[in-house]
């Protein structure tokens, strides 16, 4: 009732019958069901043995328990046709619950606690409506076993990076003055978040393990067993980034070779020691030979041997390896140009498949080269099927505008997941990380990089939530519809909204019907107003905030677009550029292959073509750089307005906060329109047929 309550819904228990008198403390509502018989509105029941969520049981206050397990029928005569219409003796999963409301009462069904904890979730995301009409019994269970929120918090303040690399919501919530935080409330109300997503996995910090960060593994174990502590009441088990280094770096041992005896032996007595602290540890994230980071290539082996070796210590424990497929060379000679970044996890990894043992999952980046706003799906991910994948996704919108601009990013993760690699009939990325794939590995899972931070709203951008949230949802039920799945985040997020058109308080549906104008398609326009037709990295060096068209273009990070006076675009064929197209399986190699086939958004990625080049809606690129670039900001523009018509139907505070944010965003939008335009004017010399003005 307190969950439900906290939410905006509200939970309503019948008058009880003489018997059964719950105590004082849930009814909140207004318990006008007693003519229905039966004492209660809600029953969470467990169908085996085993103690109710310490979470549940604070939210059930007052509601009454059912006999103890093994006295038959957990909770009365109610649930038996739950049961029977959930698929009779099936099992419901370890983190699957079935919902149904039936003769007046809604059950929840879970064979674990943690599954009764997702259905209560469930509960709150129905509101009134669970305890409306009845309701078939519904089965839900995660796609992916494994939802995992990466943060790349340093326990120290990095001098360069921060404190959280790549973070835009502050200072971390674990870590502060390179320490634990004393105080860890945000930590266990985190969990609780995180449980609302769907979220059940974390790794506390960055995947560049820098020296502070290396000791987490050994003397400041205590720390990350907090943090555990906290965690566990919803379901969340804690990850460590580790150094591969370590052995050598806390003195263990001469050397880190995957090989060695004694490197073995490290490891395996380290990790004993971890799940001593720590029972459901869930195991290491590794980031090896990759921007510096140490890895297994400095003895002569390979990325197989290094995963091996963490995955043989953590076997005994249930434990996984995370192992990066982010590897490429940073340093490589940018005047020769057959070098190809996008390239390289595939050429690393795919000799590899079939070596890594099971408790391995290959953490794949979604896209090829970096996170940015637009890149085909890694072909990685369809090139390992005997390798388990989890694909990563960055929700920290470091190449997104960095939780400064409103960029919803739930139909770029959904565009991931639904694609096909094998083509329309073949099974899609979601499957593959959910392990549903005929003839392949079992699933990794999905991976987000955290957005969130000390910020009084978590994510800076107080919209950004919307990101995690998505998140959450898209790694349980990758099919959802990111639209409906905002439109869950607006209801319990802004208590108008969620009042809806009822005549208790709710503002008619103005703020949803807003929302979505302002978040639906905002991803399309960061696109627009930024990086033209997929060919990426035009951002400022370092940071990567805001326009820098040539920041990296004369660098050793392997990032160009190529542009001169008569085009852009790299060549990624196999006829005449580097190739890359042949690393996915046909249709996409050909379609890829093909400057008629390919697709436009993706052309840059692809193809280098001149600025005359027609689209297939008929428009050169040179004209499609300068209409996306001025429709992108007008864009801006109407979603700052509208947000403005919502002052009084948000809370002031973060209404005043996201109006300061949209200043900026309009403000870069402007600079990279400019920037963007005026470079390809130069460029080409061709001016815009519009003849708008451009700087
Ligand atoms: C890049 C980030 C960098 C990360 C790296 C990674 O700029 O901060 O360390 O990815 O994923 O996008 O390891």
């Amino acid at each position: 009732a307190s969950a439900c309550a906290r939410y905006g819904g509200s939970v309503r228990r019948r008058a009880a019958g003489p018997d059964e008198a719950p105590e004082a403390g849930a009814d909140d509502g207004a318990g006008d069901g007693a003519d229905e018989g039966g004492p209660y509105d809600l029953v969470l029941a467990l169908t085996t043995a085993g103690p109710l969520p310490a979470v549940t049981e604070t939210a059930l206050a007052g509601f009454r328990r059912g006999p103890a397990p093994g006295d038959g029928p957990a909770v009365g005569p109610d649930i038996g046709p739950v049961i029977g219409t959930a698929g009779g003796d099936e099992r419901i999963g370890d983190e699957g619950y079935v919902v149904a409301r039936h003769e007046g009462v809604t059950v929840v069904l879970a064979d674990s606690a943690t599954g009764l904890l997702y259905g209560l979730f469930h509960l709150v995301r129905l509101g009134e409506e669970a305890f409306g009409a009845a309701r078939p019994a519904e089965h839900h269970r995660p796609a992916a076993r494994l939802r995992m929120l990466d943060h790349w918090d340093n326990v120290d303040v990095h001098p360069v990076m921060g404190q959280v690399e790549r973070g835009y919501a502050g200072g971390s919530i674990f870590w502060r003055d390179g320490a634990l935080r004393d105080d860890l409330t945000r930590v266990r109300a985190y969990g609780r978040l995180l449980a609302a997503c769907g979220v059940n996995a974390v790794t506390v910090n960055n995947v560049n393990v820098h020296a502070t960060e290396t000791l987490l593994l050994t003397d400041r174990l205590r720390d990350v067993a907090a943090i555990a502590d906290r965690l566990r009441p919803y379901g969340v088990r804690v990850h460590l980034s580790v150094n591969f280094a370590a052995p050598v770096a806390l003195g263990g041992t001469a050397t880190a070779d995957p090989l060695d005896e004694d490197v073995r032996a490290w490891w395996a007595a380290v990790t004993a020691r971890v799940y001593e602290a720590i029972p459901d540890f869930g195991g290491y994230v590794v980031k090896a030979d990759s921007e510096g980071q140490p890895g297994p290539h400095a003895y002569g082996r390979d990325h197989a041997d290094g995963a091996n070796l963490l995955a043989e210590a953590l076997a005994p424990f249930g434990g996984v390896v995370h192992w990066r497929a982010f590897v490429y060379n940073h340093r490589q000679d940018w005047r020769d140009r057959s070098t190809d970044r996008a390239r390289a996890a595939y050429d690393h990894f795919t000799p590899l498949d079939g070596r890594f043992r099971d408790n391995v999952i290959l953490q794949v980046k979604h896209g090829p080269i970096d996170f940015q706003v637009r890149e085909p799906v890694s072909p990685v991910i369809a090139a390992m099927p005997r390798t388990r994948v989890a694909v990563e996704l960055q929700v920290t919108q470091e190449y997104t505008g960095q939780q400064r601009h409103v960029c919803y990013l739930a139909p770029m993760w959904s565009e991931v997941l639904g694609f096909r690699p094998w083509g329309p009939a073949g099974p899609g990325v979601a499957h593959v990380v959910a392990g549903d794939v005929a003839d392949g590995a079992a699933g990794g899972g999905l991976v987000g990089v955290s957005n969130v931070g000390d910020d009084p709203y978590w994510t800076g951008h107080p919209l950004a939530q919307a990101n995690l949230y998505a998140f959450g949802r898209l790694a349980w039920a990758p099919s959802s519809d990111p639209a409906a799945i905002l439109d869950e985040w607006i209801g319990l997020t802004f208590p108008a909204a969620a009042g809806g058109n009822d005549a208790t308080g709710g503002d008619d549906g103005r703020l949803r019907e807003a929302l979505h104008e302002i978040m639906d398609d905002s991803c399309g326009t960061y696109e627009r107003y930024t990086v033209p037709l997929g060919v990426g990295f035009m951002v400022r060096p370092g940071h990567h905030y805001g326009p820098d068209v040539d920041g990296y273009e004369y660098t050793p990070w392997g990032t160009y677009h190529f542009a001169d006076r008569d085009g852009v675009g790299v060549d990624r064929t196999r006829a005449t550029g580097t190739g890359f197209t042949g690393q996915y399986p046909p249709p996409w190699s050909e379609v890829y292959e093909s400057l008629a086939r390919c697709p436009d958004e993706l052309l840059l990625f692809f193809h280098h073509v001149p600025y005359g080049h027609v689209l297939h809606d008929g428009t050169t690129v040179i004209q499609h750089i300068y209409d996306t670039h001025f429709a992108g900001v007008e864009e801006v523009e109407r979603a700052r307005l509208r947000w403005a018509e919502l002052a009084g139907l948000v809370p002031d505070a973060p209404h005043a906060r996201v109006r300061e944010l949209f200043a900026e965003q309009l403000r870069c939008a402007e600079e990279w329109r400019d920037q963007v335009n005026a470079y390809f004017l130069r460029k080409s010399g061709v001016p815009d047929a519009r003849g708008r003005r451009i700087p």
